[in-house]
C-alpha cells in the first residue's frame, strides 16, 4: 500500500452532514446482524471504541485479552452468522490473529476492526508505541492478509465501497475480514456514500448441468448416502439439506466436526462416521455405497479419525460452497443453496435407508464412591443434555469422548476441530452465550485448555449470563499423553489449580460450584446444575490416564508405531 492512498480527504461542503467513516461501518455491520462487538480498548482505537459504546444498537463487550475477544467473536458468529472483534494496532491485533485464523479455518464471518495510528503519524514514519520502531505501518496488515479473505485500509473515499466489498466477501466465503481504521479517518465524513454488491448467484448453465449430473448418479446408485458438513450450519442451509435428504430418502452419517449439523433424531441418521476408530456398521455401509454425497464436509485428520476413512473418490460427489464435483467433472459457480433446491425438486427415486441404529454411548455405570471413569463420565454428560442446548467443547479428550453421545432435538455440538487451538472453547462459549441468550449453554473443557483462557469466565457473570461449565481435571494434557511416545513425559504435566474456586476469584456472584471425584457426587452436582436457575461450574476430577475409547484406540496405534508394549 502506498502512503498516497492514505492521504486524508477534505470533505466538500455537500458532505458535511454525511456519516463518519466509523458510523458508516458500524451501521452496515449492525444491519447485517452485528449487535455486539467484542474487544479490548486502546488509544489508537479510541475513536472506534467511542463510536461503539455510543452506538444506540451495538454493545461494546470488553474481554480480558484480544485472543479471547477473537474467540468470543467466533463463538458469537456460530450463533448469529456474523461476529465482530475490535482491537488496537499491533499489540492487540497480533494477539487476536490466532483466533482470526481459527475463524478462517472454521468458516466464520468475523469482522476484525483495527484502530491504527493517524495518518500524519504513519506518513511521518514516527517512532510511536506498538510499532517495531522502523517507521513501517503496514506490517501487521500484511501479517493478517493470509488469514482473512479480504482486507482494507479505510479512507473517506473508499469507506462505503470497501465496507460493502468486505461484507460481501465475508458472507460469500464465510471467512473473516480485516478493516484497518486510522484514528483520524474514523471520524471523517464518508465521501461517495453509495455502494452496493450483488448476492452470490449460480451460473444457470452450470447449475443445471450439476443438477443433472448429481441426479443421474443418485438415480443409478444401488446405495447412496450423505455426509453433511458443518458448513451447512454456517450457511444456515440445514433445512435445504434436510429437504434434499428427505426427498431422496437418503441416509446420512456425520463426521466429528459436523456432529449434530442435522438433527441426530432424524429417521435417516445412521450415526457417526469415524473411520476405523469406532462405529463399524456405519463405516462399512458408507464405504460400500455406490455414491457418497459430501455436502460441505471435509476429510481433515480430525474428521477422518487420523485418516482412517477409505472413500473412493470416483464414487464421491462433493457439493462445496460455490462448486460441485461429480467424478472428474467440476461444476463451477454453483451455489450450494441453489443446488440443494434444484435437487429436491428433481427426485427420481427414493432410496431405502439401511437398518442401522446410530451407535450411542453405553449405559450409565458406577455410583456412590466409585471413581469417575471415562465409561462413567460420558454417558452421564449425554444424559444431562437437553433439547436446544448449545454445547461448546474444547479440543481434548472431553470432546472426543462425546462423539457417540446422541444429542436431543435442536441441541448443537460445537468444536474447533480443524484449527484445534486449545483454550478456544471458554471465550467462544462466552461469545455464543452473548449471541444466543435464550438458550442453555454448556461449556465442556479440559483443564489444560481452560488454563489458556480461563479468565474469560468472569465475563459471563458480568453480563448476567448463566452457563453450565464442566471442567475435566485429569492432571495434565491427557490427549497428548495418549499420542506421544511416553505418557509420563513432563511436558504434558501442568500446574495444579483449584478450578472450582475460579468463579469466586473471578468475581462471579452466586454460582453453584462443585469439585467432584466420585460418581455419586457428580450425579448430585449435575442434578443441582440442571435444576438451578443460576450458573454452575463443576470441576470433574478423574485419574490422569482416564481416556474415552476412541483415544484408547489411538493410543494403541501410537504404541504399535513406537513399538511399545
Ligand atoms: C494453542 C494450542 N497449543 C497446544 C496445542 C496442543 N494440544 C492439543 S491437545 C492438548 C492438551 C489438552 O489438554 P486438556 O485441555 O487438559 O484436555 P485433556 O486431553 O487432558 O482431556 C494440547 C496441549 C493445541 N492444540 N493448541
Ligand atoms: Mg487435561
Amino acid at each position: 500500500m502506498t502512503l498516497s492512498r492514505l492521504a486524508p480527504a477534505i470533505p466538500s461542503a455537500g458532505d458535511v452532514m454525511a456519516e463518519t467513516v466509523i458510523h458508516h461501518i458500524l451501521r452496515r455491520l449492525n444491519e447485517i446482524g452485528v449487535d455486539d462487538v467484542f474487544g479490548v480498548a486502546g488509544d489508537y482505537a479510541f475513536p472506534v471504541n467511542d463510536a461503539i459504546v455510543e452506538h444506540p444498537s451495538i454493545k461494546w463487550v470488553g474481554c480480558c485479552n484480544e485472543l479471547n475477544a477473537g474467540y468470543a467473536a467466533d463463538g458469537y458468529a456460530r450463533m448469529r452468522g456474523v461476529g465482530a472483534v475490535c482491537t488496537t494496532y499491533g499489540v492487540g491485533e497480533l494477539a487476536a490473529i490466532s483466533a482470526i485464523a481459527g475463524s478462517y479455518a472454521e468458516h466464520l464471518a468475523v469482522f476484525h476492526l483495527v484502530g491504527s495510528p493517524n495518518l500524519p503519524t504513519q506518513e511521518g514514519r514516527a517512532l510511536v508505541h506498538h510499532t517495531l520502531g522502523d517507521g513501517e505501518f503496514d506490517l501487521f496488515h500484511k501479517m493478517a492478509e493470509p488469514v482473512v479473505c479480504a482486507s482494507a485500509v479505510m479512507t473517506p473515499q473508499n469507506a462505503a465501497a470497501e465496507t460493502e466489498r468486505l461484507i460481501a466477501e465475508a458472507l460469500y466465503h464465510r471467512r473473516p475480514v480485516y478493516m484497518a481504521i486510522p484514528s483520524d479517518v474514523a471520524d471523517t465524513p464518508v465521501l461517495s456514500p453509495t455502494a452496493s454488491h450483488n448476492p452470490a448467484t449460480s451460473d444457470p448453465g452450470s447449475l443445471a448441468a450439476a443438477t443433472d449430473a448429481v441426479a443421474a448418479v443418485l438415480n443409478n446408485a444401488g446405495q447412496a448416502c450423505v455426509l453433511p458438513g458443518v458448513l451447512l450450519r454456517r450457511l444456515r442451509l440445514q433445512d435445504a439439506a434436510t429437504a434434499f435428504i428427505d426427498a431422496w430418502g437418503l441416509p446420512f452419517a456425520t463426521m466429528f466436526a459436523d456432529k449434530s449439523v442435522l438433527g441426530e433424531g432424524h429417521p435417516h441418521y445412521i450415526g457417526m462416521y469415524t473411520g476405523r476408530l469406532g462405529g463399524e456398521p456405519v463405516r462399512a455401509f458408507v464405504e460400500s455405497c455406490d455414491a457418497v454425497v459430501m455436502i460441505g464436509s471435509m476429510l481433515t485428520d480430525g474428521n477422518t479419525a487420523g485418516h482412517t476413512v477409505r472413500l473412493d473418490p470416483s464414487r464421491t460427489i462433493t457439493i462445496d460452497h460455490h462448486r460441485t464435483t461429480v467424478g472428474s467433472t467440476m461444476y463451477r459457480n454453483v451455489e450450494m443453496a441453489d443446488l440443494m433446491t434444484q435437487l429436491s425438486e428433481r427426485i427420481t427415486k427414493q432410496a431405502q435407508p439401511p437398518a442401522i441404529t446410530p451407535e450411542t454411548l453405553g449405559p450409565i455405570v458406577g455410583g456412590g464412591e466409585d471413581p469417575i471413569t471415562a465409561d462413567a463420565l460420558y454417558p452421564r454428560l449425554a444424559d444431562f443434555f437437553r433439547p436446544d442446548d448449545v454445547i461448546m467443547t474444547d479440543t481434548g479428550t472431553c470432546s472426543l469422548g462425546l462423539t457417540f453421545a446422541q444429542l436431543p432435538k435442536g441441541a448443537e455440538f460445537h468444536n474447533q476441530t480443524l484449527w484445534a487451538s486449545i483454550g478456544w472453547a471458554t471465550p467462544a462459549a462466552f461469545g455464543a452465550a452473548v449471541g444466543a441468550q435464550d438458550r442453555r449453554l454448556i461449556l465442556i473443557t479440559g483443564e489444560g485448555a481452560h488454563q489458556m483462557t480461563a479468565q474469560e469466565i468472569s465475563q459471563f457473570d458480568r453480563h448476567g449470563l448463566r452457563p453450565i461449565v464442566l471442567v475435566l481435571n485429569n492432571s495434565g494434557y491427557l490427549s497428548e499423553r495418549m499420542l506421544c511416545k511416553d505418557m509420563a513425559l513432563g511436558y504434558n504435566d501442568i500446574a495444579a489449580w483449584n478450578y472450582a474456586e475460579l468463579p469466586h476469584a473471578l468475581g462471579c456472584q452466586g454460582w453453584f460450584t462443585a469439585r467432584v471425584r466420585s460418581c455419586g457426587v457428580l450425579d448430585d452436582a449435575l442434578k443441582t446444575a440442571g435444576q438451578a436457575d443460576g450458573a454452575a461450574y463443576i470441576e470433574i476430577i478423574t485419574d490422569p490416564y482416564e481416556a474415552p475409547p476412541m483415544y484408547r484406540k489411538l493410543h494403541e496405534n501410537v504404541k504399535s508405531f513406537y513399538n511399545i508394549h
